[in-house]
């Protein structure tokens, strides 16, 4: 099972997650990020996409969706804090949002 990473790798590794300016920052136990997406069919597309992914890792967003707008947190409820698991979902969605723009 992964494990809780302590908060100097924490902030090593949102630092490389935010290196072209993605805009995630830690919030208590967890890590947030809202994507904007010109409309609602781009937001749920991207939605979709992430949903094989986090499938695939059995690792699952937290989120909430209005219209173009997508406000995630992602936690690993069995580490009871911020594993890698995190931002290894955090990076496919960065690079899934450059797609549905
Ligand atoms: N997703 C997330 N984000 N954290 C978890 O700890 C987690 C999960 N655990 N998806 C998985 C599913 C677990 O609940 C199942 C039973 O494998």
């Amino acid at each position: 099972m992964a494990e809780r990473l302590g908060n100097e790798e924490i902030e090593a590794r949102l630092a490389s997650l935010n290196s072209a300016g993605a805009g995630w920052e830690v919030r208590g136990d967890r890590i947030a990020r809202s994507f904007s997406f010109p409309d609602f069919v781009t937001a749920f597309g991207f939605m979709a996409e992430i949903a094989l992914v986090a499938e695939r890792m059995n690792h699952h967003p937290e989120w909430f969706n209005v219209y173009g707008t997508v406000k995630v947190e992602l936690s690993t409820h069995d580490a009871g804090g911020i594993t890698e698991l995190d931002f290894e979902l955090a990076e496919a969605m960065n690079k899934a949002a450059g797609r549905h723009d």
